[in-house]
Parts: C-alpha cells; structure tokens; sequence
C-alpha cells in the first residue's frame, strides 16, 4: 500500500482533479467527510487528509510515503529528509514581504509578523537586516494596522486581501506552488511503483496548462 498525504482547502481542490486525471480518484470527497484517510480507486494507493503544515512531517517519517505540499511550506520544513520530484504547478501564490501603502521609511529593526519564521529569518538575513520576527498563525494583514509590526511576510494570491487591509507588496520572495514529495527511504524500497506514479502524476501535471486557473 502507497500512502499520499494531502491537505483540505485549496490543495485538495486543486489536486483531486489533477489526481483523477492521473488515474487516482479519491473514493471521497474530503470537504465533506469526517474520514481522514481515503481510499483512491487504485487499490494499492490511499490518501492521508492532513493540515497543509503537517504533510512534510508525515512524509519525512515515512508515515506516508508521498505528499503534496505547498513550497511555501516545503520552505519552512527543516531538514532535507525529503525528494521534490515534480512541481505540480497548481495552488500558484507568492510570498511576498507588504507594509502599510503609507509606510514610513523602513525601520533599523523592523517587526515583522508572519507565519514563515524560518523563511523570513533567512530572508532578512540575507539582506543583512537584523529583524524581529513575530510568530502569527493566522490573520496577518491585520497586524501592522494595529502596530503589533511594521511588515508581514505572508502568501497573496490576488492580493485582494492585502489590498483591504491597506499593505502594498514591497518585495516578492518567492514564487509558490504545490510539489510533489517522496520520502527517500520508500523511493528507494518501492522505487518501480512510485516512480511509475510520480511519473503519471508529472504527466497529469503537464497536462494540466501549467496549472493556470
Ligand atoms: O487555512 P489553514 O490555516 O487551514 O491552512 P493553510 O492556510 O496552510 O491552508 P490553505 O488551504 O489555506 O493553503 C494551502 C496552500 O495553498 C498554502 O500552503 C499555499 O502554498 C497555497 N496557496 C495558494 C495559498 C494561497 N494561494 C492564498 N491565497 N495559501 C493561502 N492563501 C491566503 C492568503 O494568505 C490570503 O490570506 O488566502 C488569502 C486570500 O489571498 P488573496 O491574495 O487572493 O486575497
Ligand atoms: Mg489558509
């Protein structure tokens, strides 16, 4: 049994097509189910419903043998314990550095709210500024309007939401999308079979118009 771990939300909406596609279509639905693993309609492959920030974990300790994961997240995951073989181009974002559109020139030591502590620690790092990162776990753009901090590091989409919340993009760090991971040890132990299903998952993928939406 091959076991594949992904998250609800905008993942599993954006890859439940791209799986049926590859031939992997999921018994449920995890929207509405309560189940938290799936069976798929290939009898040696089921499906792990996870958070978004928990599928590198499940997948570095060979709890399940593959996931798809945003890189966004894929950055924040210590350690190198895992194979990237493919970008499944969907679930496209950015992670971008916004500030308030009326910033005032930036500060020796800005405070910077943000879930991606490590990527930002690096970030800012590499631009020889010393920060202060504050950990959210959610609703950052409400952060500098209520002077918790001066920026945010977060992902936009449409930037809609940055836009209602009056920040700018000052700096774009990444570009995001969902990849595909295998942990290192099941690659090289069921190498035939999940190279064979990377291999149909990368063809779905490519299929896919580079996951325009
Ligand atoms: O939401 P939850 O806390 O349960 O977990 P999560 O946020 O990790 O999961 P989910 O499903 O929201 O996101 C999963 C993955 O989707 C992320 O890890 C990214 O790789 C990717 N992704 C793509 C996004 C977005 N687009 C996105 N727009 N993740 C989050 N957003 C947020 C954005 O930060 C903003 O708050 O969606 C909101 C709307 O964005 P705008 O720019 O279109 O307004
Ligand atoms: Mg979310």
């Amino acid at each position: 049994m091959l076991t594949l771990a992904l998250s609800k939300g905008r993942i599993c909406d954006e890859a439940a097509p791209l799986l049926a596609r590859a031939g992997i279509g999921l018994a449920e639905d995890p929207a509405d189910s309560r189940r938290l693993c799936i069976a798929t309609s290939l009898d040696d492959v089921r499906v792990l419903v996870l958070r978004a920030q928990d599928v590198p974990t499940f997948v570095e300790h060979g709890a399940a043998d593959l996931g798809i994961a945003g890189k966004d997240v894929l950055l924040e995951h210590p350690g190198g314990g895992l194979y990237e073989p493919l970008d499944l181009g969907i679930a496209r974002c950015r992670l971008v550095l916004a500030e308030p559109r009326d910033a005032k020139p930036a500060a020796p030591r800005p405070r910077v709210a943000t879930k991606y502590v490590a990527t930002a620690r690096r970030y800012f790092a590499g631009k020889g500024v010393q920060a202060e990162i504050i950990r959210l776990y959610g609703s950052m753009e409400i952060a500098p309007a209520v002077d918790l901090a001066d920026c945010i590091v977060d992902v936009a989409d449409t930037g809609a939401t940055l836009a209602a919340n009056g920040l700018v993009v000052r700096e774009e760090i990444a570009a995001i999308s969902a990849r595909l991971v295998v942990n290192k040890a099941a690659m090289k132990l069921s190498h035939g079979r999940i190279s064979a299903l990377v291999e149909r998952i990368g063809r779905a993928a490519a299929g896919d118009g580079g996951g325009c939406r």
